[in-house]
């Protein structure tokens, strides 16, 4: 590895790393081409950040007001407020969750208005999931009988934007619904039960302002506090949101990796994380008009292709190929074969406009959150509907359009297809294991060890998409079952783990267990809203043992952690006990082990500071159950997911 960074006992690779670890040889071939062609890519700017600052890189940099910025270490340890270095890295960590809980509750937000719109008859959408609208209308305790599945939809709809909303103290209905009991009694006696999203956004801002609490511990509560919030409003309202609208998935099998894109087709990448207008964008796509309009333009037909937690969704519910994830976005409109790109909301990084520019790509924004100079803005309003069929029509338009715009000289598709089965809802896993029992059953028995959940961004500190891949092979191959969401998914379709031919990777156990089902060891479950499908059936699965989560053979893991909406992630899992093994490390200083002056050449002081002991020692754990363990190296995350399976397996007496 290039970038060596003594500071976090961690290193960092450079471009010959990347392009020889990177598991996606489509990938590293994009890489390679845009480089020598001169198109900037975040490899670029990433080896132009190069070192990194270490303040920055561990939590020691207050910029909460505009008396610093204050860098804190051994010989400063107080800000000029006199905030000390502990409350410093904690107002830091819970400030980047709560950017992240805003994220995912613009998310839900938008798709709880589109309920209500849908329900008042304002938008041409039906509610294409009746199922859900009553299974969590039934959870809510709402009377259905004798009324319209509208009506119940709206209502549920009010209940969850008053979980992203409210300011007095009534817990989150949906946490109530959903959260086991033994769970809600710790956050009772904890003080960390949170009121509503936006409620914590605005305390934990108000917490680490100027002047604000200067006790570390707090912040620790207020970090559990938001977590809960972040899950319970704003995943859950996503996540169930979409169900209600859209469907529940279905398992299904598809096609994914660059290779979907063909030289005489129109493509188009749809991108970002609300389905909302791209459902009507694929609807309008798959018209006669359309489709006619592409044929007199010169193309054979048209591909849709799908990027990050946007193509998740219809990847899931439609067999939508996709594409790939945050950081090979540039790498996909690098091909030069991308007629047009239309993006919504977050992980839509600018560079994406750079390459665009480089190869004349379109670009339409459908989000006023997410606005790019030069692209077009045709957008999405849930309070104000009506216009969504003309406007969706128009973006299929000019999308086909730019096919007789391309630069066809300029055209670089890599070859690589990967067959996947997608579509693991809540539902569709327990029904493909006959019900909880059945996969419990095979939990106790130990034809599968543990489910560990494999999800989250990518970072340019590790290898593109090599911890992912690196751990997740080791972990079918002992029999661990996988699910994964989000940037991770990408990286481990396009690695064929998510196709059931990839069970003759895994360990004798689960080969067994997924060839007589016919499914992937790797069970992809949607986008990051998603991870409340993982999480439910780890709530599920423990009631249904009659054991509390924290002893469940569980683990979160987070090989290659990036956007601020990681970090909720992994706390919401904390939260509920399980414990997390994290790829790279956060912005907490690494205690770093030291020889002890005048002791023996072999005794070590294993260093310590108190934020980190918290997380990685017992201060959580005597809390909710679980710990975070960091660990850059995937073989040896691997081995501590598995040690920590091991252990808890031992501990429940299964062998
Ligand atoms: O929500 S995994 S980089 S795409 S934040 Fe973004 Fe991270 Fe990718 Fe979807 Ni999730």
């Amino acid at each position: 590895m290039k970038y060596s960074y003594p500071i976090l006992n961690a290193e960092m690779p450079g471009r010959e790393d990347v392009l020889r670890l990177t598991p996606n040889p489509a990938s590293k071939d994009l890489l390679e081409y845009l480089h020598q062609e001169g198109v900037e890519t975040w490899l670029d700017r990433y080896e132009a950040q190069q070192p990194m600052c270490g303040y920055g890189l561990r939590g020691l940099c207050c910029r909460m007001c505009q008396w610093g910025p204050c860098r804190l270490d051994n010989k400063r340890q107080r800000g000029i407020c006199g905030r000390d270095l502990s409350t410093v890295i904690m107002a830091n960590l819970v400030r980047s969750l709560v950017a992240g809980l805003a994220a995912h509750g613009r998310h839900a937000h938008e798709v709880i208005l589109t309920i209500m719109a849908a329900a008042e008859g304002k938008a041409n959408l039906p509610l294409k999931g009746e199922e859900r609208v009553l299974d969590v209308a039934n959870r809510l305790g709402l009377t259905t009988d004798g009324r319209t599945i509208k009506e119940i939809a709206r209502e549920v709809a009010e209940v969850l934007l008053e979980d992203l909303g409210r300011l007095t103290m009534t817990p989150i209905r949906i946490l109530t619904a959903y959260a086991p009991r033994e769970r809600i009694e710790t956050w009772q006696t904890l003080g960390v039960l949170p009121r509503s999203g936006a409620y914590e956004i605005m305390e934990t801002l108000h917490m680490t302002t100027l002047g604000g609490t200067s006790d570390w511990t707090s912040l620790t509560e207020q970090e559990l506090r938001a977590a809960l919030a972040y899950c319970y409003s704003t995943l859950f309202g996503s996540s169930l949101a979409t169900e209600m609208l859209f469907g529940i998935p279905r398992p299904k099998v598809a096609t994914v990796n660059y290779g979907i894109l063909k030289e005489d087709h129109v493509n188009i990448l749809i991108h970002g994380h609300s389905p909302v207008m791209v459902e009507k964008i694929l609807e309008k796509i798959r018209t006669p008009e359309i489709q006619e309009l592409a044929r007199k333009a010169g193309a054979k037909g048209i591909v849709v292709g799908g990027m990050c937690c946007t193509g998740e969704e219809l990847l899931a519910r439609y067999g939508v190929p996709t594409v790939t994830n945050i950081m090979g976005q540039e790498l996909a409109l690098g091909t030069g074969a991308v007629d047009t790109v239309v993006v919504d909301m977050q992980c839509v990084i600018p560079g994406m406009k750079i390459v665009a520019d480089c190869f004349g790509t379109q670009v339409i924004t459908t989000c006023n959150s997410n606005r790019i100079p030069g692209a077009i803005h045709i957008p999405f309003d849930p309070e104000n509907p009506e216009g969504l069929d003309e406007d969706a029509l128009k973006v299929a338009r000019l999308a086909v359009e730019a096919f007789a715009h391309r630069d066809r000289s300029k055209m670089h598709i890599p070859r690589e297809t990967t067959e996947a089965m997608v579509g693991w809802s809540y539902e569709a896993i327990v029904d493909t294991f006959g019900g909880l029992k059945g996969l419990l059953e095979l939990l106790r028995e130990g034809k599968i060890k543990g489910i560990a959940t494999v999800v989250g961004c990518n970072t340019p500190k590790v290898p593109y998409e090599f911890n992912h891949v690196t751990i997740v092979r080791r972990l079918i191959e002992s029999d661990i079952l996988v699910t994964t969401t989000g940037c991770c998914s990408h990286a481990l379709l396009n690695a064929g783990l998510c196709s059931p031919a990839a069970a003759s990777q895994a360990g004798p156990g689960l080969q067994e267990v997924c060839r007589s089902r016919g499914i992937p060891p790797v069970l992809a479950v949607g986008g990051c809203v998603d991870n409340t499908r993982t999480l439910r059936l780890f709530i599920d699965l423990a009631e249904e043992a009659g054991v509390a989560m924290p002893k469940m053979p569980f683990v979160f893991v987070g090989p290659e952690p990036g956007n601020e909406k990681t970090v909720g992630q992994g706390v919401t899992f904390l939260a509920h006990g399980i414990s997390n093994v994290i790829g790279f490390p956060g912005p907490i200083p690494v205690p770093l082990p030291r020889p002890v002056a005048g002791a023996a050449p072999d005794e070590y002081d294993r260093g310590s500071n108190p934020v980190a002991d918290f997380f990685a020692g017992d201060g959580l754990y005597e809390k909710v159950g679980a710990r975070i363990y960091t660990e850059p190296y995937p073989k040896l995350a691997a081995q501590t997911i598995r040690m920590l399976i091991r252990r808890q397996r031992l501990a429940l007496g299964w062998k």
